[in-house]
């Protein structure tokens, strides 16, 4: 992702830092919570620790921040998740949204 360069005004040049968004996962009746716990080792590289931390969150507030990235990894993650879940018979969900 390259840093975006904007014409201000003036006629100068100003850089901003690109958008970061937030990916959640989801709470739901079905989804194994070792599976959750996986997805968290696996897809957003946690701790077992921070995992089964992170997990609980989301079970019992109904969704639990997993990490903060660009805007096309965090759209992978997105779809990582679906996907594992789906091959899985999971219906387990992970939305991002802008920082
Ligand atoms: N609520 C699920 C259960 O009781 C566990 C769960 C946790 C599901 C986190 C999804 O993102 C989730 N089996």
């Amino acid at each position: 992702m390259s840093t975006k360069i904007t014409h201000q005004t003036e006629g100068s040049l100003s850089l901003s830092e690109p958008k970061q968004y937030h990916v959640y996962l989801l709470n739901d009746d079905y989804t194994s919570m070792d599976f959750v716990i996986d997805i968290l080792i696996r897809i957003f590289h946690k701790s077992y620790v921070d995992a089964q931390r992170i997990m609980m969150q989301v079970h019992q507030k109904d969704r639990g921040l997993c990490g903060t990235y660009s805007y096309e990894i965090a759209e992978t993650k997105v779809h990582q998740v679906s996907s594992l879940a789906r091959e899985s018979g999971f219906p387990l969900k992970a939305v991002m949204e802008e920082a």
